[in-house]
C-alpha cells in the first residue's frame, strides 16, 4: 500500500512513537511529524494552518492527554478539555483539508463500567462509565462520534480503534502519571535494587486488566489503516486479561524480586474488568505477536536504559 504522506499526530508519545517505528519498518518513508514545540495541537488556528499547508493524505491521531488512574483523578478538567481540543482540531482540519483516511484512537474506558465481558463494540453508550476516567472517556466518545458524523454526512473514511490497556517502550514511569505496568516495573526494580522486602501496590489487586504491547497495537493500526474502511468502531486487544496481583507476580519474576506485596486500599481500583472482544479484528486476520511475558521483559530492558532505573540508595 502506498500513500503520498502520513501525518502521525503525537509521534513522541507511547503510541505515536510505536506507530512511527511500525510504519518505517513496513516501508512508509513519507511521514509528517511535528513536536509539541513546533505545533501545539490544542491551538485551532495553528492546526488548521498546518493542514492547509501540508495537506496530508492520511492522518493517524495518536495525540492525547493520557495518564494512569491517578492522573485521571487528579486532572479531570485537563483530561476532558485538552483531549476535546486536540481531537476537534485534528479531526476538523483533516476534514477541511481533504484527508483521505483518518485513524482515531479511543480506549477501552469508553465502555460502561459493568459492560458484559468480553466487551463487544456494541456496548458503547449502553451504561454508566467508570468514574475515575469518565472525563477522558467522554472526550474519546466525542471523538468517535465526530469521526462517525463525518463518515455519515460526507462519506469520509474516518475510522476509530479501541485498544485495551497499553504498555511498552516509551512508557511514562513517573508515579503521578504512569499506568500500572510502568509503575509496577519501577516499584519492583526499586525494591530489588534497594533490597526492600515489600512493594506497595495500589488498590485491592483484584481488578483485571487486558494488556497489549504498544508495538502490537501499532501493527494493528497499520493493518486497519490498510484494510478497514468502516465508521463502526473496532476493538484491538490482547485477548486475555489478568489481575493486578498476577501482574505484579509476573513482573517480580522477570525482574527477580521476592519482596512481599502490600495492597494500599486507600487507592482506587478503577474498573473491575475491561476485557475486549476483539473478534471483529481477529476475523479480519490480525493477531498480536508478543506474549505478555515477552512484552514485559522487553519493556523492562527499555526501562533499564532510562534515568528512572538509577535508584538512589
Ligand atoms: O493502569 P491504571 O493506572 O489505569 O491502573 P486504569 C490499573 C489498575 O492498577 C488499578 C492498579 O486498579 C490500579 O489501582 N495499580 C496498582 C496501579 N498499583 C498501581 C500503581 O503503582 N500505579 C498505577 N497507575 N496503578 C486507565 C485510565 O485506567 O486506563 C485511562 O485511567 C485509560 O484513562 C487507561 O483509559 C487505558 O486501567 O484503571
Amino acid at each position: 500500500m502506498t500513500y503520498r504522506s502520513i501525518f502521525v499526530a503525537g509521534h513522541r508519545g507511547l503510541v505515536g512513537s510505536a506507530v512511527v517505528r511500525n510504519l518505517r519498518a513496513n516501508g512508509y518513508a513519507n511521514l509528517i511529524l511535528r513536536s509539541r514545540d513546533e505545533l501545539d495541537l490544542r491551538n485551532s488556528q495553528a492546526v488548521h494552518d498546518f493542514f492547509a499547508l501540508e495537506k496530508p493524505e492520511v492522518v493517524i491521531d495518536a495525540a492525547a492527554r493520557v495518564g494512569g488512574i491517578k492522573a485521571n483523578v487528579d486532572f479531570p478538567a485537563e483530561f476532558i478539555l485538552e483531549n476535546l481540543q486536540i481531537q476537534n482540531n485534528v479531526i476538523s482540519a483533516s476534514f477541511e483539508s481533504g484527508v483521505e483516511k483518518f485513524v482515531f484512537l479511543g480506549s477501552s474506558c469508553i465502555y460502561p463500567k459493568f459492560a458484559p465481558q468480553p466487551i463487544s463494540e456494541d456496548a458503547l453508550l449502553s451504561g454508566v462509565l467508570e468514574s475515575t476516567n469518565e472525563p477522558y472517556a467522554i472526550a474519546k466518545i466525542a471523538g468517535i462520534k465526530l469521526c462517525q458524523a463525518y463518515a455519515r454526512e460526507y462519506g469520509k473514511n474516518f475510522i476509530s480503534i479501541m485498544p485495551s490497556n497499553l504498555y511498552g517502550p516509551g512508557d511514562d514511569f513517573d508515579f503521578d502519571k504512569s499506568h500500572v505496568v510502568p509503575a509496577l516495573i519501577r516499584k519492583v526494580h526499586q525494591a530489588k535494587v534497594k533490597g526492600e522486602d515489600q512493594i506497595l501496590v495500589w488498590g485491592s489487586g483484584s481488578p483485571r486488566r487486558e494488556l497489549l504491547h504498544v508495538d502490537d497495537l501499532a501493527d494493528a493500526l497499520r493493518f486497519l489503516l490498510e484494510n478497514y474502511h468502516s465508521p463502526d468502531i473496532i476493538n484491538a486487544g490482547y485477548g486475555e486479561d489478568i489481575t493486578i496481583r498476577e501482574l505484579v507476580a509476573i513482573i517480580s519474576e522477570i525482574i527477580g524480586c521476592k519482596a512481599r506485596l502490600i495492597f494500599d486500599h486507600t487507592k482506587p481500583d478503577g474498573t473491575p474488568r475491561k476485557l475486549l472482544d476483539s473478534s471483529r479484528l481477529r476475523n479480519l486476520g490480525w493477531r498480536p505477536r508478543l506474549t505478555l511475558h515477552e512484552g514485559v521483559r522487553q519493556t523492562y530492558d527499555w526501562f533499564l536504559r532510562t534515568s528512572y532505573a538509577d535508584v538512589v540508595l
